[in-house]
């Protein structure tokens, strides 16, 4: 495996960071997780405006410009000969002392690992999944903004935790005012009287381009979608429920909270938005190879 980390393409066991990265002391940092289908970077450009538009945010300046990065992107997925897999995108805030203060940091860190992507279960997309509402809420936009994808990942991380000890693999996290913002790793929707509906990402969701993805393909077909607040009752009393995520892509939800939902199968909106998707990605994107 070749990875690239802080300038150089290394090995795995050479690809080390230092004990003084912020990005390891405090979650300092942020990450775009991409997926790339039969030799093309799947909304490469998208992932890179988010990762521009994250580091932005939180005041830090990216190691080199979106369309270096780009490159040193397709670099590591072609020196690894992969068609198939996922990218991550790790910038850092870099090496600096063991204070808060991130404007001791330098040079922010870069790392660049391309890999193959472990799925949930193949079943699960044939069944659809059971979820839970948690007790862990998602954090406001006025504490951690949800809609920036920081290394900071630990409120969907306590959350995947009481999945997990539930028996479930994913979470829906409510926001402080009980209405529904996301899932730890996915977005979420649902269908009710035919129209699909999401909430927005002012409800504590991250912008996800699989979200985008969804929403854009199913107005391509003429469904009905509109972005709305949703409660856990919209949730138990849906007709379909779905999550959208790049590692996820679209996956059927049957159960959540123990209340089975719609007709307790995998629907017919989702079917569709799962086949139109899929073959988007198979294609469209940025060429690897050509
Ligand atoms: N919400 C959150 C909080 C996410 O982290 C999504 C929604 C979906 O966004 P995209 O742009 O991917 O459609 C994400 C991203 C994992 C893993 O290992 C999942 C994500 C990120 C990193 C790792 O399951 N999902």
């Amino acid at each position: 495996m070749t990875i690239y980390c802080n300038g150089k393409m290394c090995s795995r066991a050479e690809a080390t960071v230092s004990v003084f990265d912020h990005g390891l002391l405090y979650g300092d940092g942020v990450f775009e997780g991409i997926r790339f289908y039969n030799g093309r970077v799947f909304k490469c450009d998208e992932h890179l405006q988010r990762l521009h538009e994250s580091a932005h945010s939180i005041m830090l300046h990216l190691p080199c410009p979106l369309p270096e990065l780009k490159a040193l992107l397709l670099d590591t997925i072609r020196r690894n000969d992969l068609r198939d897999g996922y990218v991550r995108l790790v910038v850092t805030r870099g090496e600096g002392n063991l204070g808060l203060n991130p404007f001791t940091c330098a040079t922010p860190g870069l790392i660049i690992i391309a890999d193959r992507i472990a799925l949930y279960p193949p079943a699960l997309y044939q069944q659809g999944m059971a979820i839970v509402t948690v007790a862990t809420q998602r954090t406001g936009a006025e504490a951690v903004p949800p809609r920036v994808k920081s290394l900071n990942y630990l409120n969907n991380i306590l959350a995947k935790i009481e999945a997990i000890n539930a028996g479930c693999e994913e979470a829906v996290m409510l926001n402080r005012f009980g209405f529904v913002a996301e899932c730890t790793g996915d977005n979420i929707f649902i269908v009710k009287h035919g129209v699909l509906l999401t909430p927005p990402v002012s409800m504590g969701a991250l912008q996800g381009i699989t979200r985008d993805t969804v929403l854009e393909l199913a107005r391509q077909r003429g469904y009905p979608v509109r972005e709305d607040t949703l409660t856990r009752h919209d949730l138990f009393c849906a007709e379909e429920c779905f999550l959208t995520g790049t590692a996820a892509e679209v996956i059927p939800v049957t159960k959540i909270d123990g209340r089975v939902i719609g007709s307790g199968a995998p629907g017919p909106v989702m079917h569709q938005l799962r086949e139109d998707f899929l073959k988007l990605t198979q294609t469209t994107g940025t060429p690897i190879y050509a």
